[in-house]
């Protein structure tokens, strides 16, 4: 990647107090429940002293008995769950983990290897399953299952091991991220943990209820580097999410090589909101992010966004602007105002080009072309650029996606809408469902972590109001938007705007914990679906982000557990660890 040294100083006039904390991975307002003034000032204010003592307390009853983690304390909800109460498992310094011999089994093994090593301490050497089956330690099997599809899994604990078995790599890949949950929190830790490493016994039978499970990061209007990426891909694959939705394009950025342009990463990609350093990605790091998302079975989808939001591009071109004042860096965050001119034929070489060498180096079959708030390209001439972006990428090989402004335009085959709207009565959205488009449910006012949490959270939006995490979960995407079926919903994608975003740390206070409610929408049953228990077994997840170093929100809806690794945020130095690869 390409760091490019800021070129205008200027803060945009929402932009909240600077995090004071940019180095230490710390958030202002970590400690952010909804009761507690929450600012930028630089001496925290200590608590009261009986909230001392309570916190005090806590601390003590959790270090004398700490919870043990039950079965269905997972995240998100299992199918099925059967506990056997007298099966646990407990790991030790002997176990190995055994996996039948294919390659794509073997990784799966070596990645679950690399998760329990640093606490355990444990060598969880590696073997092959012999034909009968293994009938110790941990076992990744691969078998014929059909009633599980591609991506479910079957996971048995029983007092001489555990076994995951799944008809694919990918859904023995999300058997470790469950079997991961049952350990005790402490096994994120990057550092050897004293503890009994006991898996609850039982059984879970496990699938997904959508098949498109998202989250998207905006690097065009603050740039994140490949490391962060990646760190963003952990999290997602700890919530069997299976796409990431990178949004690479926009006025204030060009983030991605186009070979056959290199005016729009040499001119496009050094400047972002507010004056912040640019950057872009090249090739070699954009193979980088799609091999670590492939490794934890994520599909990376690349949007190029069209016809508007396109200033960056067009101060490396100026020739496809309107007639009009040549296009100049922008470091605000207004939008609507810049668009290609459609009346120009170079233009559609422009998308070819860009198009072409993006599908290129994009394994996965989705390509997003935008195509929101361009509200200069009005009626016809809207619906016929993107008729023929949609053309071309569908000679390309590959299938469109594009948010929902797409909907008058012809359907082509395949083709999905990502639906950002507030209010699910939406004609123009259900017919193009009827002509045989997909939807990706993204409501603006449910699953977009750009939101605010409460009222004083220091950074995000308020457009579409304030999501706690309730309001991120109750919701339901098969009956979201009217006169869309169920059938024709793909899943759920959790868009993470940068606009007031600027670092790694304040990605993960805006993500956890509203993106494992957004998780569990997509992957869990309806039957599952229930405030009071996701409330509970989210409060689980708090120690396990404490441990691996993680900043999130303390939302007040949730009722997080206090654990000697998870003392109140306000009496922590500014020094949380950083997290440590998945
Ligand atoms: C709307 S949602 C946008 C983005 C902004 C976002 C801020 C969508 C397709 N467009 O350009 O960043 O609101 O919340």
């Amino acid at each position: 990647m390409h760091p490019t040294p800021a070129t205008s100083p200027q803060q945009p006039e929402h932009r909240p107090a600077p995090a004071t904390s940019g180095t230490t991975g710390t958030v202002p307002g970590t400690d952010g429940d909804a009761n507690t003034p929450t600012n930028s000032a630089p001496t925290p204010v200590p608590p009261a002293a009986g909230e001392l003592a309570r916190l005090a307390a806590h601390e003590a009853g959790t270090r004398l008995a700490p919870a043990p983690v039950r079965l269905g304390d997972v995240v998100p909800a299992p199918e099925q769950i059967r506990p056997a109460p007298r099966a646990d498992f407990t790991l030790t310094a002997d176990t190995r983990v055994w996996v039948s011999p294919d390659p794509a089994a073997r990784a799966v093994a070596e990645r679950l290897a690399d998760l329990l090593r640093p606490a355990t301490g444990y060598r969880l050497p590696i073997a092959e399953a012999p034909h009968a089956g293994p009938t110790d330690g941990i076992a990744l099997v691969l078998a014929e299952q059909p009633e599980l599809g591609p991506e479910g899994y079957r996971l048995d604990v029983t007092p001489t091991g555990v076994r995951i078995s799944a008809a694919t790599a990918t859904g023995l890949h999300h058997g470790t991220q469950t079997l991961r949950q049952l350990l005790p929190a402490t096994i994120e830790s990057s550092t050897p943990v004293r503890a009994t490493w006991t898996l609850p016994g039982g059984s879970i039978l496990d699938r997904p209820r959508f098949p498109y499970r998202g989250a998207m990061l905006d690097v065009a209007r603050h740039f994140f580097g490949v490391d962060d990426v990646l760190r963003v891909i952990d999290h997602l694959a700890r919530y069997k999410l299976n796409h990431l939705h990178l949004h690479l394009t926009d006025d204030q950025g060009w983030r991605i090589a186009v070979e056959s342009r290199p005016r729009l990463t040499a001119v496009g990609a050094s400047t972002a909101v507010g004056g912040a350093p640019g950057g872009w990605y090249t090739p070699a790091d954009y193979q980088r992010i799609i091999a670590y998302a492939a490794e934890r079975h994520l599909t990376v989808v690349p949007e190029i966004d069209l016809p508007g939001h396109t200033n960056a591009a067009l101060t490396a071109h100026p020739e496809l602007a309107p007639a009009g004042p040549t296009p100049v860096p922008y470091t605000g965050t207004e939008v609507g105002f810049s668009y290609l001119d459609p009346t120009n034929p170079q233009t559609y070489e422009f998308v070819a080009d860009v198009l072409g060498e993006v599908a290129a180096r994009t394994p996965g079959p989705f390509l997003h072309i935008g195509g929101d708030e361009a509200f200069k390209v009005k009626g016809a001439v809207y619906t016929g650029f993107v008729e023929r972006a949609q053309r071309i990428v569908a000679k390309l090989g590959k299938t469109v996606v594009g948010w929902h402004q797409l909907a008058p335009a012809a359907h082509i085959e395949g083709r999905v809408l990502q639906w950002w709207g507030t209010d699910g009565i939406d004609p123009t959205t259900a017919d193009a469902v009827r002509r045989g488009a997909r939807l990706i449910l993204s409501p603006g006012n449910r699953a977009y972590l750009d939101m605010k949490y409460t009222s004083d959270t220091p950074i995000g939006h308020d457009w579409a109001g304030l999501i706690d995490v309730r309001r991120a979960y109750d919701w339901d995407p098969a009956t979201q938007v009217t006169g869309v079926p169920a059938e024709s919903v793909l899943g759920v994608e959790a868009p993470l705007w940068t606009e007031s975003v600027t670092s790694l740390a304040e990605i993960e206070f805006m993500l956890l914990p509203r993106l494992p409610a957004i998780a569990e929408l997509g992957w869990s049953p309806r039957a599952t679906h229930d405030w009071a228990a996701f409330r509970t077994r989210l409060a689980g997840q708090g120690p396990r982000w404490t441990a691996a170093g993680i900043a999130f929100h303390r939302s007040a809806e949730v009722p997080w557990p206090a654990t000697p690794a998870d003392p109140p945020t306000a009496l922590v130095a500014a020094s949380t660890p950083r997290p440590r690869a998945a």
